[in-house]
């Protein structure tokens, strides 16, 4: 368990040139068979010992220029392969070894899911296959043979382009080879084999290379590979168009498997997903799903360049491939769905997991400075406060010089392994701009606090900005500099119009202000009379923000502002702000007095606005989410009284503007057929954020609309069911039979039927959720389940996890404890669910802290070892 530090990088000893790999598939002793060719790095220090990582293998064979190595030449550990004497000039390592895929549970380097093989090597997963430098840093090319039962394996996909493929004589066995010319690091390697469906396409380039597409699947599913498709030239053509990024292989290959740790993975050419990021059928997906694989499809492609062509020099660069990616799937995801929108699903996503993760005990730099198990850190910091990071480069430089210090980063280090150093200075080259100031985006953690407030001085004519910054402590870092932050403002004058931004002489067509110093102020002149400050717009900075508006203020800005952020924002703020009131008095009176009717009357405008975009109004009608609300009490949160104002201005609003819910829900798009486009899905969204408000009113009209039966789709269909289940009542309980008599063998979709019931907020969620995991179709071993049923109980039940009396922290812990035993990364991940306990009242603190004391007391992985013991504190 040790730590790792950045400040200790070396490159490595020695360099592997070209990697020819036979590999031999069989479910429990598959037998991998590697020849290297290396060479002593000749910027280290010569004559080093050569150390190669590997775990869980049995080695058969190692041999040095051809000849074979006894035991005294190399000593074996559990995590590497020491060969204390190897030549000065470059030599040949040949090493054969046996893995077990069916055992492995980890579901890290090769395994068997279902019959299909498949491989998962970032972060640390080569190793599990092969003895390897297995470390980003480590580029070479790749030849692979893969040998397997031509019967029960008759699909072989590797990396590149496949060079020859045929049967083994006097066999029941085949053969396929392929090579990628691309130099790349271990974790990017990939192989699959399996008895796997396939659809086919094709993308010609700009340039005019025809490159095969292709999606493989279980057979039986290819009919759910079409949207899929779609989303890859969309963004195959969007990255050559905004980025001028071709692709560059002959093939592009897609696998879903249904057992996968993450999301997807990028290795080169041949990108392996979770099945749940890739098949959709309007019956079978809701419209989210459509989103997300649309999203996740664009973002891995996007990786063959940002993370591919430019990878990493170490794991703590991790920002550098995955916050610039997430930064470039949201660009085109905004592109081609309604941009304010998309904004505002970005922002409230890096509020409800970045946010609370920057300021609790697993916080950390977008790049972190040391960690003990890199699993850990594929974060929301480093991914979406990553994304955040590039977009604030590219507002403050402007996206011509943005795109452009993009184009000489990969001139200068296209087939390279980079640092964030070397980003931010092909930037800095471009812009001719200082960056030093910028890096502390890297290396501090927390989320910077920026109070402003307005002065305006009738006789003079003037409005002082007052800005002032402070950065929180965190674990390991207690004082902090004052960063560099954009802030794009407007001042928006009396009838609503936006006023010329007067500033040092010069009119501020951007609106955009650079805040450097922990106090400043920014003078505007020529203001005819009291404006009302926009700040922050287009969330122009990852930053907690708070100003001096009043409540009248923050109702003008729901009405007139103009930048449509701060408009949907203004909104949040001021149902943020009853809400927080009514939850820290314990008072639910107090979210639904005069101020919530006003609210109502202003959703209502909003909601019957046809000028605005129906996913836009849709957005409008969602109020701040429980876990928002607990984010901004900060302390001594009683989830309970969270839950109890939340849902009594739900029904206040329900009640206030039934009529124009009502009548929303009836008429939009009703009578469409369904298309799972954004127009479509954003008429569909608007129709049931009023039935959600609807619903709350507990009155006849309220949740008895929620017509699972009708649904004729699944986003309907689901949003029903979930309404429905928070109910006491036969309704639901036919419901959900019904759902899952129609739905028990289509595991994604059943999924969602364990998800639903685990969201649920019920007094007895924690037993509902005891009772499923011994459902016969749940099982530990799926991640896909474990999420749909421990994770959302978790993650997205506040009141149902934080019961008063700890059951649910008790249940996560065990469940945890459980997964860790054969897959740790799982159940680290499920333990982040604790990150926030100190923000708990005293007796669910108690509660927490004693579920995790009683974790750190057991045996852990090195995985949930870190969470627990960080999380501790
Ligand atoms: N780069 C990948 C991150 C990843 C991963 C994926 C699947 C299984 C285990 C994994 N470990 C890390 C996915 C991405 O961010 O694009
Ligand atoms: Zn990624």
């Amino acid at each position: 368990r040790q730590t790792k530090f950045l400040r200790n990088y070396a490159p490595p000893a020695y360099l592997i040139e070209e990697v020819a790999l036979d590999v031999h598939l069989a479910p429990k002793n598959a037998r991998i068979a590697s020849k290297l060719r290396m060479r002593p790095n000749p910027k280290m220090a010569p004559g080093q010992p050569l150390v190669l990582d590997g775990e869980d293998l049995a080695l058969e064979r190692v041999a040095l220029d051809g000849k074979d190595l006894s035991p005294g030449d190399y000593a074996l550990s559990d995590g590497s392969l020491t060969i204390n004497s190897v030549p000065a000039q470059p030599f040949t390592l040949e090493i054969v070894t046996l893995c077990d895929p069916e055992a492995n549970t980890e579901l890290s380097g090769l395994y068997r899911s279902r019959g299909t093989y498949c491989t998962q090597c970032e972060p640390e997963g080569f190793r599990r296959i092969t003895y390897f430098i297995d470390r980003p840093d480590a580029l070479a090319v790749y030849t692979v043979r893969i040998e397997a039962d031509r019967a029960t394996t008759p699909v072989l996909l590797s990396n590149g382009n496949l060079i020859e493929q045929g049967d083994v004589a006097g066999t029941d066995r085949h053969f396929a080879v392929w090579h990628d010319p691309f130099p790349k690091p271990s974790y990017l390697f990939a192989l699959v084999g399996g008895d796997l469906a396939s659809v086919h396409d094709s993308f010609t380039t700009a340039s005019g290379r025809k490159v095969a597409l292709g999606i493989y699947v279980k057979p039986g599913k290819e009919d759910r590979c079409g949207w899929a498709m779609e989303s890859l030239k969309r963004a195959m053509r969007w990255d050559e168009e905004r980025f001028g990024l071709e692709y560059d292989l002959d093939v592009f290959n897609i696998v879903a498997v249904s057992d996968f740790n993450m999301g997807a993975m990028e290795n080169k050419g041949l990108n392996i997903f979770n099945d749940k990021l890739v098949l959709a059928r309007p019956d079978t997906a809701s419209d989210a799903d459509y989103h997300s694989i649309e999203s996740v499809i664009a973002h891995e492609y996007f990786h063959n360049w940002t993370g591919d062509r430019v990878t990493c020099r170490d794991w703590f660069q991790l920002c550098l491939k995955e916050g610039l990616t997430v930064f470039r799937d949201q660009e085109f995801t905004s592109d081609v769905r309604t941009g304010p929108v998309e904004r505002i699903i970005d922002a409230r996503m890096l509020k409800t997991h970045q946010y609370p993760e920057d300021a609790g005990p697993l916080a950390h730099p977008v790049r972190p400075a040391s960690y003990i198990e890199i699993n850990n850190f594929y974060t929301s910091t480093v991914y979406e406060k990553g994304a955040e990071v590039c977009r604030m480069l590219q507002t403050l430089l402007g996206a011509r010089p943005f795109r452009k210090g993009l184009d000489l980063y990969f001139e200068r280090h296209d087939g390279e392994a980079a640092t964030v150093e070397n980003f931010v200075d092909a930037m800095a080259d471009v812009s001719g701009r200082d960056l030093t100031q910028f890096m502390l985006w890297y290396t501090q953690s927390g989320t910077p606090e920026l109070a402003c407030s307005l002065d305006y001085d009738p006789h003079a004519k003037t409005a002082k900005l007052h800005v002032s910054q402070v950065v929180p402590p965190t674990p390991g870092q207690t004082s902090k500099e004052p960063m560099l932050i954009p802030l794009k403002v407007g001042l928006i004058g009396a009838n609503g119009d936006e006023l010329p931004l007067k500033l040092n002489g010069e009119i501020l067509t951007d609106g955009l202000l650079e805040v450097t110093d922990r106090e400043q102020v920014f003078e505007f002149h020529d203001v005819p009379a009291p404006p009302t400050p926009s700040l922050l717009r287009d969330f122009s900075a990852p930053v907690r923000l708070t100003t001096s508006l009043d409540a009248n203020q923050i109702e003008f800005l729901m009405m007139h502002d103009s930048d449509p952020f701060n408009r949907w924002q203004a909104t949040q703020t001021y149902a943020g702000n009853l809400l927080t009131a009514a939850a820290r008095e314990g008072d639910v009176g107090r979210a639904t007095g005069k101020e919530a009717v006003r609210l109502a009357q202003a959703l209502a405008t909003a909601a019957r606005d046809d000028t605005l975009r129906p996913a836009y109004r849709a957005e409008t009608l969602k109020l701040p989410s429980e876990s928002d609300i607990a984010r901004e009490l900060a302390r001594n949160v009683d989830t309970d009284a969270v839950h109890a104002a939340r849902e009594a201005l739900r029904a206040k609003i329900g009640g206030s503007i039934g009529d124009t819910l009502a009548a929303l829900y009836d008429t939009a798009g009703t009578d469409a057929p369904f298309s799972p486009d954004p127009q479509s899905a954003g008429l569909r969204a608007l129709r049931l954020a009023a039935l959600d408000l609807l619903a709350a009113t507990k009155a006849p009209g309220g949740a008895r609309r929620a017509h699972y039966r009708e649904a004729s789709n699944m986003t309907d269909a689901i949003m029903a069911l979930s309404i429905l289940s928070q109910l006491q009542s036969p309704v639901r309980d036919d419901a959900l039979a019904h759902f899952y008599a129609r739905w028990e063998d289509e595991p994604l979709v059943l999924d969602k039927w364990f998800a639903v019931q685990a969201r649920a907020t019920r007094p007895d969620s924690v037993e509902t959720v005891r009772a499923l995991l011994t459902h016969p179709k749940f099982s530990l071993k799926n991640p896909n389940r474990v999420r749909a049923l421990i994770g959302s109980f978790a993650q997205a039940n506040p009141s149902g996890f934080n019961r008063a009396d700890g059951a649910g922290y008790a249940l996560l812990a065990g469940q945890a404890l459980e997964i860790d035993r054969f897959n740790p990364h799982v159940a680290a991940r499920l333990l982040g669910a604790f990150e926030s306990w100190r923000t708990l009242e005293p007796g669910r603190q108690r509660h927490a802290k004693a579920a995790l004391e009683d974790l750190a007391g057991q045996s852990l992985s090195t995985d949930s070892y870190e969470i627990v013991t960080k999380t501790l504190g």
